[in-house]
């Protein structure tokens, strides 16, 4: 099943879909932006999460249109959302290794703005420390070119990877994504805690804004509150949702 003439079937029969899940500030508790998570909706199959095909993606490099195909529509949507009237400053769309490194990504990303209508400043590009971490000049020059545009970029799944503090520093990035891996079990685990507390400090002290992933509980967004914690995203808030409802939830906001 998880081939690539399925998947490249699937980009052509429309089978993939949006989900989203919001991001919410701390401050106010309000969704001030939303991650694009992308589903397979199969006919005979049902609903196939990423998990099961991005890899095979990206060894077959499907990755590249499907990827392209999540970039142009995350922008339609986000802007169809503004058209609307709704308060969305962000639309983040990960973005998988081969795909950053593809020729063409740079300019990629404007069609998708240009065509979408989409200002640069609502789009963050969420890379993971794989990604930035491979081939660190190369990366620069990328990060720097989306910067340049407006595009915001984020570093996923931060602290399970290898990250150089000093390319911290050198790269363009605004937001660290604490893993869920540490936000899990932080009512019980003081190690878990001291590390968000840490990567807490550290992106306040070098003014990025750091969001916690994977929030379940109250307790868990108490803790993170008290540690000056800037942003969050998780269960706790919401599942990621179809468009449909994601556009309800806009709406209710107040
Ligand atoms: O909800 P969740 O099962 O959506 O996502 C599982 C994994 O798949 C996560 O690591 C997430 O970053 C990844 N993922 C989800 N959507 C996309 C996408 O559009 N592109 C890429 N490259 N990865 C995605
Ligand atoms: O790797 P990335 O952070 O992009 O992937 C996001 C993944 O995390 C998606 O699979 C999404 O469904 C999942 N996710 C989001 N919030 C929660 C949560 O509160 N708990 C758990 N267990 N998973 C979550
Ligand atoms: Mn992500
Ligand atoms: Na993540």
């Amino acid at each position: 099943l998880m081939m690539e003439s399925n998947l490249r079937h699937a980009l052509t029969a429309s089978e993939f879909e949006l989900h989203y899940q919001p991001l919410v500030s701390l401050a106010n508790g309000e969704i001030v932006g939303v991650e694009a998570l992308i589903r397979w909706r199969h006919p005979d199959l049902g609903v196939i999460m990423p998990d099961r095909f991005i890899s095979v993606a990206e060894d077959t490099g499907m990755i590249n249109p499907i990827g392209d195909w999540v970039l142009f529509e995350a922008c339609r949507q986000a802007q169809a959302w503004i058209d609307e009237g709704l308060a969305l400053q962000t639309m983040a769309v990960n973005v998988a290794p081969v795909q950053f490194r593809q020729a063409g990504f740079v300019e990629m990303v404007a069609g998708a703005l240009g065509t979408t209508g989409l200002a640069a400043e609502r789009l963050e590009l969420e890379l993971t420390e794989r990604t930035v971490m491979h081939d660190a000049e190369f990366t620069l020059g990328t990060l720097s070119a989306l910067n340049r545009m407006g595009v915001s970029l984020s570093l996923d799944d931060f602290g399970t990877g290898y990250s150089s503090l000093a390319y911290l520093k050198r790269f363009p990035v605004g937001k660290l994504k604490i893993d869920r891996s540490f936000i899990m079990d932080l009512e019980r685990d003081a190690d878990d805690r001291a590390i968000a507390s840490t990567i807490v400090s550290m992106g306040r002290n070098l003014r990025l804004t750091v969001l916690a992933e994977g929030v379940e509980t109250a307790e868990q967004l108490t803790l993170l509150r008290s540690m000056g914690c800037g942003m969050v995203q998780g269960y706790y808030f919401s599942r990621p949702v179809d468009a449909l409802r994601m556009t309800e939830l806009l709406r209710s906001q107040p």
